[in-house]
């Protein structure tokens, strides 16, 4: 039986006290304490957990039982945890930098009164929770330092990802020769491809006895890597086309001159006048009729009609490349059960 979302919501508030209880052998007051819990609930919990939930999962389906011992279950569920924590970490910073007045249907952490300038920090203090955590529950695992090298790449890989969004993204320099889809490529890759897919399943991987040096591991990357640019190219479209009450946020691709898959496709389909308009347009806070006068170059181009298709495509060759996966390595139905999740969303 897949993790529900009741099971994995309801360890949260153990893991939340296994950090906070260690705060007084860090110097910690009773209101530094009072501080941190707020930071981490505000911050972690609210999400999808969509990643945090297919460590279980897919540890699971790895040793084939569809309940846990309770050790393993504990474990499965800290890992889990563990990557929800690095994605509050990455949320909390990528909200300064993309200046996003809001996620998961409320503002943005740096937003609020009592934080502003101090989410840096905060965003820190989320990563450093990750390493209290690992070190609680595997410390004498053979397998610790397999799991801190994997969340320290993860992390460098998805930092060297937003290096180059925000690059390509600066703001009152509009040179739309900056965008381009290989650009692209590299960007939705690093930024998200690794961390909130490779990561999961390579960490159960890990955890149900996979050495790190395993081929395994690789086989598992061919099939996440592609299932994360997809799932960020969603992420681009439902910048501009989702119901931000619905997906929680307020999409702010076109004003912050952000390489997006929508601007990157549009750009490979516009006449000479058209390029001209997305010049003028692309990359303005303000007024709004700059961001309206892109979305309708978009809707001219049937740039929403190029995702339809692009999304037929990608789940096409995703079925096809997990097909084709070796089942003596990983199970096929780590991947199909991802693939379910993300297909077709519209959060
Ligand atoms: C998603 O980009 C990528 C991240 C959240 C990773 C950020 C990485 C850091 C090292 C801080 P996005 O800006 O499109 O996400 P969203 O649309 O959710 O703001
Ligand atoms: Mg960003
Ligand atoms: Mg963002
Ligand atoms: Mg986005």
């Amino acid at each position: 039986m897949a993790t529900t979302r009741t099971e994995f919501n309801g360890f949260f508030p153990r893991l939340l006290d296994d950090v906070l209880t260690e705060l007084p052998s860090f110097g910690a007051t009773s209101e530094m304490t009072a501080r941190i819990k707020e930071l981490f609930t505000y911050n972690v919990e609210g999400g999808k957990m969509n990643r945090g939930m297919s460590v279980v999962d897919t540890v699971k389906i790895v040793r084939g039982e569809s309940e846990l011992p309770e050790d393993i279950n504990t474990q499965a569920m800290v890992l889990g945890w563990a990557v929800e924590w690095l994605q509050a970490f990455f949320l909390v910073a990528d909200d300064i930098m993309d200046e996003s007045p809001t996620r998961r249907g409320q503002p943005a952490w740096y937003r609020r009164k009592d934080v502003g300038i101090l989410a840096i920090n905060d965003s820190f203090l989320i990563e450093s929770a990750i390493y209290r955590l690992l070190k609680k529950y595997f410390r004498s695992e053979p397998y610790y330092v397999d799991l801190l090298e994997l969340f320290h790449e993860t992390s460098y890989q998805t930092e060297l990802g937003q290096m180059v969004d925000l690059l390509t993204a600066p703001e009152n320099d509009i040179n739309l020769d900056r965008f381009s889809i290989q650009k692209h490529a590299y960007i939705v890759e690093y930024k998200t491809a690794y961390y909130s897919f490779y990561l999961p399943v390579a960490l159960a991987l890990l955890m149900t006895g996979t050495p790190a040096d395993s081929p395994t591991l690789q086989v598992a990357k061919d099939i996440l890597i592609p299932l994360g640019v997809y799932f960020q190219v969603q992420d681009d479209y439902l910048d501009c086309y989702g119901d931000p009450e619905f997906i929680g946020k307020i999409g702010t691709d076109i004003e912050d001159n952000k390489c997006s898959w929508l601007v990157v496709q549009a750009l490979d389909r516009v006449t000479p006048a058209q390029r001209q308009v997305l010049n003028d347009n692309y990359g303005r806070k303000a007024p709004a009729e700059h961001a309206l006068r892109v979305k309708q170059l978009y809707k001219d181009l049937d740039i929403e009609g190029v995702y339809r298709a692009y999304e037929d495509a990608a789940i096409a060759d995703l079925q096809d490349k997990i097909g084709k996966v070796d089942e003596s390595a990983v199970p096929r139905a780590v991947f199909t059960a991802f693939l379910n999740k993300v297909a077709k969303r519209t959060k």
